[in-house]
């Protein structure tokens, strides 16, 4: 047997399996947290000029090609090592397999961007390396064992020969097709980031209110009126965020219409586009929870696009469907309504929509949950009726009307906090949107409602917050808010979950108060 063949081979699949496998984290981490192009852009960054001359001088301008393939050498060579190493002298192997990984990880977590968290497809690359290298190491050792000993134990032989064959043959198929599929997924996703990055949007026709100074009360622990595009709630079907070239986008509205409408993203850029600030709500959200945010949207409105596509007699619903086949059924005369801001959107808080919040292309309508109007990728309107078609939930248990219900939640203090005696702020947010908040009040365990003072607001597509000053005594207390919104309405008290069309109830927590 030519062991060292063997144990080379060991080290070059353990390699393949560190790489395949942090490509494949990388499918769910983020195609940017890879650490193959991380090493790569490293390694050509780092090269020096005379290095960089050289090569082009050699090979033209190919100089990138060249240093990859040399970097491909180092590598295939040190996994070499490795595998020879862990078999004379463990664990050597696996600390030159720990070592290469590590320089992968500071080159990955040393990228324009990165965090921390961008080190997690590659730890976790490097670990199943290791025990592969481990298994097959094992495997050959147990083989050489059996081949060199007293003729009793050959006929061992052949069986641990296969033993380490089979694992070392499976292990290498998965890694190459696992890397392979997963490498070209994620070529793709940064393929689309890039694309996405080097957009620049049109300035809107019209422009949002601007945000007044007195929307942000400015309280720690208060969501703030605006919500950042990262710490944006993030609710879809998708396991994988669809990636959408802006360049192929196209829209076509079709179903119920005279005339079919078709619409590409050079087409919607050019008409003129509205900005709206507009806090979307996710039907899943509990009393008190976080699925809802608020963002300036910059968008086309649809009910124009309706218009041109003329919905005949008798349609009441659009069926909007992303490119990963969820949909939405939102009522057509929500679309069409002139007081609604009811839009396609392609920016979102002055950026183009972020891949995982529908880029290029989403839907965004005031007053209605996400479920049934906020399509994101969206590729397609087919104008019908709620009696011939449904959206993605609807036959999983949710109502096909989904409007907003008035809420609201208290951020500070946090539920089970201890507060000092004396005033404290009780703040939050509250929600009525397309109808607007009239009121917002508090109640101290079983005291009288007392009106907490609202923040400004954009208008009534948007939560405001709110804030109460609370003289509060020492011991243990319950505080309970509830919004009144424009209709009249004052939230019920009633605890309904959010299944089939939103949760009600008041938010209330316990707090301490120390003397
Ligand atoms: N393509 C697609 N769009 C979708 C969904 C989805 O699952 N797939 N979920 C909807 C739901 S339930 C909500 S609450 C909003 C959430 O939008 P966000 O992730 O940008 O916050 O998107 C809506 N649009
Ligand atoms: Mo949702």
């Amino acid at each position: 047997m030519r062991t060292n063949l063997w144990a080379a081979a060991s080290g070059v699949v353990a390699a393949g399996t560190v790489l395949a496998t942090a490509e494949l984290v990388s499918l769910f981490a983020g195609a940017e947290t890879s650490p193959l192009f991380a090493v790569g852009s490293l390694v050509i960054d780092l090269a020096p000029p005379g290095v960089k001359s050289l090569i082009i001088g050699l090979f033209g301008t190919g100089d990138k090609a060249v240093l990859l393939v040399l970097l491909a050498l180092v590598v295939l060579a040190l996994a070499v090592l490795a595998g020879i190493l862990e078999r004379r002298r463990p664990p050597w192997g696996t600390v030159v397999l720990v070592a290469v990984s590590g320089v992968a990880i500071v080159a990955v977590t040393t990228r324009a961007g990165a965090t921390g968290f961008w080190a997690v497809p590659t730890v976790i690359g490097m670990i199943v390396g290791v025990l592969v290298l481990r298994a097959l190491t094992t495997r050959l050792k147990r083989w050489q064992a059996s081949e060199n000993s007293d003729a009793p134990l050959r006929s061992q032989a052949g069986i641990d020969r296969r033993g380490f064959f089979v694992f070392a043959g499976i292990t290498a198929v998965a890694a190459v097709v696992v890397g392979a599929v997963a490498r070209s997924m994620n070529a793709v996703a940064g393929a689309v980031s890039s694309a996405r990055a080097a957009i620049t949007l049109p300035a809107p026709a019209t422009a949002a209110p601007s945000v007044p100074a007195g929307a942000d009360l400015g309280i720690e622990g208060l969501a703030p009126y605006v919500t950042p595009n990262d710490s944006f709630y993030r609710i879809d079907t998708a396991l994988q965020v669809p990636q959408v070239s802006a360049d192929t986008w196209t829209l076509k509205i079709s179903g119920m219409v005279e005339e079919e409408v078709e619409l590409s993203w050079s087409d919607l850029l050019a008409l003129p586009l509205e900005e709206h600030v507009v806090t979307l709500a996710c039907v899943s959200n509990e009393v008190g929870g976080e699925l809802i945010g608020n963002a300036v949207w910059l968008g086309y409105p649809i009910r124009e696009l309706l218009a041109r596509a003329k919905p005949t007699a008798g349609a009441d619903m659009v069926l909007s469907t992303s490119v990963d086949g969820f949909t939405a059924g939102t009522p057509l005369e929500t679309l069409q309504d002139d007081d609604r801001v009811a839009i396609l959107a392609v920016g979102m808080n002055g950026e183009p929509l972020p891949v995982e919040h529908g880029f290029p292309v989403r839907m965004v309508v005031a007053g209605l949950y996400g479920y049934v109007s906020a399509t994101k990728w969206v590729i397609d309107l087919r104008v019908t009726r709620f009696a011939d078609a449904q959206g993605y939930w609807t036959p999983r248990g949710w109502s096909a009307l989904g409007p907003i219900k008035t809420e609201s939640r208290i951020d500070v203090p946090r539920a089970g906090a201890t507060v000092a005696a004396g005033t404290v702020a009780v703040a939050g947010v509250a929600w009525a949107q397309h109808t607007g908040v009239a009121k917002v009040e508090v109640r101290v365990d079983d005291g009288d409602w007392a009106e907490a003072r609202l923040a400004d607001t954009t208008g009534i597509d948007t939560w405001v917050q709110w804030v109460f000053e609370w003289d509060a005594p020492a011991g243990n207390h319950t505080l309970a808010v509830r919004a009144t919104d424009e209709s009249g309405y004052t939230q019920t008290a009633d605890q309904a979950p959010p299944a089939p069309d939103g949760a009600t109830g008041w938010d209330t927590i316990s707090v301490s108060v120390s003397g």
